[in-house]
């Protein structure tokens, strides 16, 4: 059959990516889109866009009918499911072949074999894939399941026959405590899968998870295009993934890739399917499961291959044989993904929510999968743009982060590298961790096993380090600069004012003038207050953080949001983007958040609230009522200002301390000029 238009039943960077390569080969794409995402890169990169309803999964990418109806009216013949969502559903792939639309992914029948754990691994057994030692038959009496268990050999891991994800696992050190795992985790079974069938096998200590990426196509062909290694995981989320697997010798590789097709073609596979196994720290592997769709980590595999595998997918799904046969596919260097999440790992990981409000991305080579030549040697798969908001209804990944090498420590250095270089404002996320992990020594070492993430919990979180002078300088140079810019929009309003030509400079004396940042750690962390002290001298500064001696501080220039600025002897380069109160600061490889504590915001905070204040406008200091160093209660007047011919108080917005008063009675003031710093108690 002759494909011309596919339905992509799935949202985020994986609709993306497989409407990139439909437009490639000419294929039209049509988009499903629900009431969250009407606005949603996937809905703007497709040909056609159909609303299928409300935001939640249940209403909308899960409704596979409204789906089918879709696909029917625009006149697409077949239909993407990505994955998650439809992708593994059988009843959603037979309901397709119903409709008369090619359901890209295997058949239905090979879903249901790999659907069921227990029943799965019999098939394998029989096909003679290695399986871990252990029983996985239907005899369930606890004492027969106990002399298995003796005979395993501890310590022996109990699973819900219908778990996954790592839910309903008990590991069993001795024979003592048997009878109460058992119970326990039947218990669990039955609560969570509602089946309290168990299976045993021994348990293996340090094991790594590797996977095998298997195609199958409608002629009988079926290869494997080598391996992955997803160990790095924490709560069975892959957070790091990378192709080839490291001290990976050519015989298991070619033996694992022989017994993952030997266990797709036990299923009558087709297309796209992942095979995982774990692996003893001997190279020993056994069968887990098999996925029945194309994976998240997919863009590692192509890399290391030079193969477009959503291109794989579309011919098989057409009657196409594959593209490649297996002695025509070869290892080409080594390529690592970052799932780039909006999270926050200080706080367990919990999802942040929220609008992306800057995103800067690194030097990305053009996405080129299937041509000649050399790879591209960073690749961003992503379903959102700057702008756009990660919504608490889907998944929070921001990106997928892929890089390549000629080696592994090309490939490692280029993820350092590119880390550093992404810049997200507007959300936590968990690119310092990610850093962090990649040049650690565990991960740089390729000392991989599913346990790394929480063995080396201390080095991952680290407490909160203290933003470096370089980045306080950033800030402050980023803040009088904007307030100079202002200064001069006005002064072209009124000519006449030296106030307006640069804000801060007086004449025939400096001006000092102090600045207080914090950390924004958004996070349980102590929060750290900076403060600094700025002279502001005819060409430069004098910096002073921290009560640090004074450094000359000097802007080389500045290029939108970046910036170049001399600290002392130290050049630095750095970005700055302000998101309200809070300077992000992009320097050295790290985003140091820094809060600026701006005493004109709180007097407005406090205006709002219903004092008595001025508002931010040009005009004289008539009274100085409080002196640095003095406590003061929140609603103490602190200044007095005049302007338009009317007084105004400043009044003190909380209790707190007054860092330092920065005009005296008679000076002449400027528009958003903070009159004070003042340290909240
Ligand atoms: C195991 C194991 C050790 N020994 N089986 C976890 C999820 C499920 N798919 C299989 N899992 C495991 N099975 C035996 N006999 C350790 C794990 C395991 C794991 C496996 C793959 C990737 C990450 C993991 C994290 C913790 C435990």
């Amino acid at each position: 059959m002759f494909i011309t238009k596919i339905l992509i039943a799935n949202r985020g960077e994986i609709a993306c990516r497989v409407a990139a390569t439909a437009r490639r080969m000419g294929i039209k794409t049509v988009a499903v889109y629900s009431e969250a995402d009407a606005d949603a890169k996937h809905v703007a990169v497709c040909d056609e866009a159909v609303l299928i309803g409300p935001a939640a999964a249940k209403e909308s990418y899960l409704r596979g009918d409204k789906i089918i109806a879709v696909a029917k009216a625009t006149g697409a013949q077949a239909i993407h499911p990505g994955y998650g969502f439809l992708s593994e559903n059988a009843e959603f792939a037979d309901a397709c072949a119903e409709a008369g639309l090619v359901f890209i992914g295997p058949p239905a029948s090979a879903m249901r074999a790999m659907g069921s754990k227990s029943a799965a691994k019999s098939l394998m057994e029989k096909a003679d894939v290695p399986l871990v030692p252990g029983y996985h038959g239907e005899q369930q009496d606890a004492d027969f399941l106990h002399a298995q268990a003796d005979k395993i050999g501890y310590p022996v891991l109990l699973k819900a026959s219908a778990g996954g994800g790592g839910k309903g696992m008990r590991v069993i050190e001795n024979t003592a405590q048997f009878k109460e795992a058992l119970a326990s985790c039947k218990r669990e079974a039955i609560s969570s899968f509602g089946d309290d069938k168990v299976l045993a096998e021994k348990y293996l200590q340090r094991p790594r998870h590797i996977e095998i990426q298997v195609f199958a196509d409608t002629l009988g062909n079926c290869i494997y295009l080598f391996e992955r290694d997803c160990s790095v995981q924490r709560r069975h989320q892959k957070v790091l993934e990378e192709a080839p697997a490291p001290n990976m010798p050519a015989e298991r590789r070619a033996a694992m890739g022989e017994a993952a097709v030997a266990a797709a073609k036990a299923v009558g596979y087709v297309g796209a399917g992942t095979v995982e196994f774990i692996a003893n720290q001997d190279g020993s592997f056994y069968f887990m499961e098999m996925n029945t769709r194309l994976q998240v980590e997919h863009p590692v595999t192509e890399m290391i291959t030079g193969t477009d595998l959503v291109e794989w997918q579309l011919r098989v799904a057409a009657g196409e044989p594959l593209p490649k046969r297996q002695d025509e596919l070869a290892i080409h260097g080594h390529a690592i993904e970052a799932r780039i999440y909006a999270e926050n790992p200080e706080k367990g990981f919990l999802p942040s929510i929220g609008t992306l409000r800057h995103l800067g991305t690194p030097d990305a080579v053009a996405f080129e999968l299937g041509g000649a030549g050399v790879p591209a040697g960073v690749r961003i798969d992503s379903g959102v743009r700057a702008g756009d908001a990660i919504s608490p209804f889907y998944d929070p990944m921001i990106a997928k982060l892929i890089v390549w090498g000629v080696d592994r420590k090309q490939a490692l250095a280029r993820m350092a590298q590119a880390l550093s270089q992404y810049q997200i404002v507007g959300l936590a996320t968990n690119i310092a961790f990610l850093k962090r992990l990649v040049e650690g020594q565990a991960f740089s070492t390729a000392d991989l096993d599913t346990g790394l993430i929480e063995r080396n919990h201390d080095t991952l979180f680290p407490t909160a380090q203290a933003a470096p002078d370089a980045a306080i300088a950033l800030a402050a140079v980023a803040l009088i600069e904007s307030e100079k810019d202002r200064a001069a929009a006005q002064s072209a309003a009124n000519a006449a004012d030296p106030w307006g030509q640069a804000l801060g400079w007086r004449m025939n004396q400096t001006y000092a003038r102090a600045l207080s940042f914090s950390d924004d750690y958004a996070a349980a962390l102590p929060t750290k207050a900076y403060g600094v002290h700025v002279t502001y001298r005819a060409k430069d500064w004098l910096l002073s953080a921290g009560g640090e001696q004074p450094q000359v501080l000097s802007l080389m220039s500045q290029h939108g949001h970046d910036y170049s600025i001399k600290l002392g002897e130290q050049a630095v380069h750095g970005s700055v983007r302000r998101d309200g109160d809070i300077f992000h600061v992009f320097t050295q490889g790290a985003h140091y958040p820094l809060v600026y504590n701006d005493p004109m915001a709180h007097a407005g905070e406090a205006e709002a609230e219903g004092g008595r204040l001025t508002a931010p406008m040009p005009g004289k200091v008539v009274a100085v009522l409080a002196a640095s160093g003095q406590e003061v209660k929140k609603g103490d007047a602190l200044v007095i200002m005049e302007a338009m011919k009317m007084e105004h108080t400043i009044a003190a917005p909380h209790d707190g301390v007054i860092d330092e008063i920065l005009y005296n009675v008679g000076d002449q003031v400027a528009d958003g000029a903070p009159l004070l710093a003042f340290k909240t108690a």
